[in-house]
């Protein structure tokens, strides 16, 4: 044979990379090659085999740019950053990897003259749905702007096998459906790399001796149960930079096919179960956006995600430079919410007992490249672990965290003598027994972020005051974004057509470019096309709607929107009194200068949250009552989107005219769903809550529906709430509760909301709905006064976009960076690829 020459082959190998054209002609020979030779399919076959045959030639296009920023993370010593989330909710990615190659024009041409629509194709793809909400999502637009900014940060999450369930509503009710996305075969985007399979260890005992030859003690995590963790990398490219970082996603697996030992003594079914047992692990994702309950398998999943993740980034850092000395130079590690908070005790247990450092060079380097974000001002959703659980399933990690618990007790004592009271409130270990998550992870990190700045400030006030007083440096704030490239070039082309003929595409990467559409706001022309565009994507968005729920909404009715998950902080329920309110004046007459309005509800409620589940009934009810009165007509229509998600939000935001963020001021830690109505050019009905807050200070009052209670004002009124005295003072109120009450909206289906009204009316409502109702009518009707000014609610609409460029996800993670990673950019130039 002949000799093996290294570099003669990794030229080649190289160039056949570069070579692979973007043009029309080489994406159409690829993806004839896969549709027909890999997928044995032709042309006429199902879309579901052009959707895939297009992402594999798509995905071919990003492998080069992949293997060389991979490439260049490596060929120097440089600082990286790793998200560790339970949860990234990618949505669909071909539209976004067309879009980030700059491929969309080619690929469409390609397609088109293969008799092919490209967007048919696109809306085949399922949305990986590996999320609950925001916080998914959030983690989602954080990985695309790190790729845009060319920062090499990447991302650990779970592949879970099932993902948020699907929603059917049936008579009015949610019902949860299983969402096997992974049915139809591999996820094109994914590569499946066992190379750097982790084993990670449940159960068992911890075992302490003496080493008896260095004299140290050591400590062996004995009698385990190991699963395997496979790893499954998704590419994330950045817009049009040659660069993909990595999403790297952990599968569990059995160690063996099964037990052969219990199959030897005759227990086949036991020993099948074993393995089923462990692959449970990324079986599913638990589908609660506020507290879990303490489910033995959602802290499996947890510490799986934590333990492969920081053995695969402590094992490859060893491969490559032994020492650990300066580990905490070159890593970062930032802990979306308490879910992945674990990962303090595992780098502890990694640096101890596996590199044998000492105790305080390892709480160095832990506390030296942790950093953790909290997404929630609930004290009710803290996470908070029974410790009897953790000694049973996690028995090493336990004791290093029963450790870290009294040094810092110590720490607290030194600082606050004889303070008891004070040390007991900050324990990690509670009075109940369990371990607090929360508490945990700020002292195991050295930042601790909020994620808009009212959220922050009150994390520093409330919830956090103690660790505030002790450690105020640790605290800072960094307002959450949406990445542009998803929620306005990808979701809104015909704005993006727009904006392109007026201020050119800098905005792709530059969002506060956008603030140049600011003057043309006072042409008539530009209104003109801006009124046009909003109406294309109303009338893209009624289609939808009609095809989803069989209602139509006319086209210039005002679209007034409310989709994020269904809770009661988030007060959807304000929302449906208020379309009672506009119901009840159409039924007794009151209809001068009246706006026609269409409204759309959607969002999931979790399967065991009873009271959101009836909201959504509720809501139902309502649209039943509305749409079918012919005194109504187009003056109110009413639905419940069912099944919301990633990609039927690209379709809303668009057509959106006025956006619902209407949380109890204090409840919402930011939003980011205000964000993309925002961007998208709807106007905000909203309180002082969350990033809101920002959202008012950027457009002004003029700009923005402003109503309801501040949070002081709610903190104060806790104390001597009465809804009486609101439902007294409103004539409004009392007709709306009055049909609530005769059960006008459930005549056959007696006491259904008895619940509801209860809760609104009882004086212990935290979230305070009769208080705000009121106000919040008053800001609708000014919004709906406004919306019949169509020239200035236009104008109004372009200023909305045009300052919405500080809520990028680019300039987020531009702070995250400048404050808590320090990463530099990755470097592309000279970088060739390894073969
Ligand atoms: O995170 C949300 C906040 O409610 C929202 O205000 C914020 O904008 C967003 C991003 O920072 N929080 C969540 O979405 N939380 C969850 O989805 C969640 C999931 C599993 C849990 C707890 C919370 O166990």
């Amino acid at each position: 044979t002949a000799p093996f020459d290294t570099a003669k082959q990794s030229a080649a190998i190289a160039k056949m990379l570069d070579n692979i054209g973007m043009d029309k002609t080489s994406i159409e020979a690829d993806f004839l090659k896969y549709l027909c030779h890999t997928l044995g399919r032709q042309l006429d076959s199902e879309d579901y085999y052009l959707f895939k045959a297009l992402s594999y030639s798509t995905r071919d296009r990003l492998m080069t740019h992949w293997k060389r920023t991979w490439a260049a993370y490596n060929q120097h010593k440089l600082k990286k950053a790793y998200y560790l989330s339970m949860e990234f909710l990618i949505g669909r990615s071909l539209t976004n990897n067309l879009l980030n190659l700059g491929i969309e024009d080619a690929t469409h041409q390609a397609l088109y003259d293969l008799g092919l629509d490209l967007e048919q194709l696109e809306e085949t793809e399922r949305d990986a749905g590996l999320g609950n909400g925001g916080l998914g999502r959030l983690a989602a637009c954080f990985m695309d702007s790190c790729a845009t900014l060319r920062l090499p940060v990447m991302g650990y999450g779970l592949r879970y096998e099932y993902g948020m369930f699907r929603q059917q509503i049936q008579n009015g009710y949610q019902v949860e459906e299983p969402d096997h996305w992974l049915g139809f075969g591999p996820y094109p985007w994914e590569i499946q790399r066992n190379e750097y399979t982790q084993l990670i260890k449940f159960g068992g005992t911890s075992r302490h001796y003496v080493d008896p030859v260095s004299g140290r003690l050591i400590v062996h995590w004995e009698h385990a149960e190991v699963v395997l963790a496979v790893p499954y990398d998704v590419p994330i490219p950045g817009f049009k930079n040659a660069t993909v970082n990595t999403l790297r996603l952990w599968s569990a697996m059995a160690k063996e096919g099964f037990n052969l030992s219990e199959f030897n003594a005759g227990s086949y079914h036991e020993a099948v179960a074993d393995k089923s047992q462990a692959e449970n692990i990324t079986k599913v994702l638990y589908p609660n956006d506020t507290s879990e309950n303490g489910k033995v398998l959602r802290l499996k999943q947890q510490y799986f995600l934590v333990s492969a993740s920081l053995q695969d980034v402590v094992q490859q850092w060893n491969d490559r430079y032994g020492s650990f000395s300066d580990f905490a130079e070159y890593n970062a590690f930032q802990l979306n919410d308490t879910h992945p908070s674990l990962a303090v005790a595992e780098l502890m247990r990694l640096l101890i007992d596996k590199e044998r450092l000492d105790w305080d060079q390892a709480w160095a380097i832990t506390t030296q490249t942790m950093a953790y974000t909290n997404h929630t001002l609930l004290p009710e959703a803290l996470e908070r672990w029974p410790r009897k659980l953790l000694q049973e399933l996690l028995p090493r990690p336990l004791e290093i965290i029963l450790e870290i618990n009294r040094r810092f007790l110590a720490q607290v004592a030194m600082r606050w003598p004889a303070d008891t009271q004070r040390q007991q409130r900050m324990s990690i270990l509670d009075d109940n027994d369990n371990i607090c998550m929360a508490y945990l992870a700020i002292v195991g990190s050295h930042s601790v972020n909020g994620v808009a700045a009212l959220h922050s400030q009150l994390l520093q006030d409330g919830l956090f005051n103690d660790f505030y007083q002790l450690w105020p440096e640790k605290f800072n704030n960094k307002t959450n974004g949406v990445t542009q490239r998803r929620w306005l070039a990808g979701c809104n082309p015909a704005m993006r057509t727009l904006l392109k003929d007026h201020i050119g595409e800098g905005w792709i990467t530059q969002l506060t470019d956008l603030q140049q559409i600011e003057s043309l706001a006072e042409t008539a022309e530009f209104r003109e096309q801006w009124y046009q565009v909003k109406r294309a994507n109303k009338q893209r968005l009624a289609k939808l709607i009609l095809q989803e729920t069989g209602v139509s909404f006319p086209l210039d009715s005002m679209f007034d929107v409310q989709v994020k998950r269904i809770h009661e902080y988030k007060r959807q329920l304000l929302n449906a009194l208020h379309v009672i309110h506009l119901y009840s004046r159409i039924k007794r007459g009151d209809t001068d200068n009246w706006t026609n309005r269409a409204v759309l509800f959607g969002g999931k409620a979790a399967p065991g949250y009873a009271m959101a589940k009836q909201i959504i009934k509720l809501i139902n009810n309502i649209a039943q009552m509305v749409n079918n009165d012919p005194q109504v007509g187009d003056k109110l229509k009413v639905v419940f989107f069912p099944n919301y998600r990633v990609s039927a939000m690209e379709v809303i935001c668009p057509g959106t005219d006025l956006s619902e963020q209407i949380s109890t001021a204090g409840k919402e830690a930011s939003g980011t769903g205000n964000m993309k109505f925002m961007m998208n050019g709807a106007l905000t009905i909203g309180t002082l809550d969350g990033a809101n807050v920002e959202i008012l200070d950027a457009v002004g009052e003029r700009n923005f529906f402003l109503f309801g209670l501040k949070t002081p004002e709610v903190e104060e009124l806790r104390h001597h709430y009465n809804p009486q005295y609101f439902i007294d003072q409103s004539h409004d109120l009392q007709a709306v509760l009055g049909l609530l009450e005769a059960g006008h909206f459930n005549q056959f289906e007696p006491g259904i909301f008895d619940n509801i009204i209860r809760a609104i009316k009882s004086p212990d409502d935290p979230w305070m709905i009769l208080a705000d109702f009121q106000s919040y009518v008053e800001a609708q009707s000014k919004a709906a006064m406004a919306y019949r000014d169509r020239d200035n609610w236009l104008r109004q609409s372009i200023i909305n976009t045009a300052r919405s460029g500080i809520f990028s996800t680019d300039r987020t993670m531009a702070q995250y960076n400048q404050d808590i990673w320090k990463l530099q950019p990755i470097e592309m130039d000279g970088i060739t690829i390894q073969c």
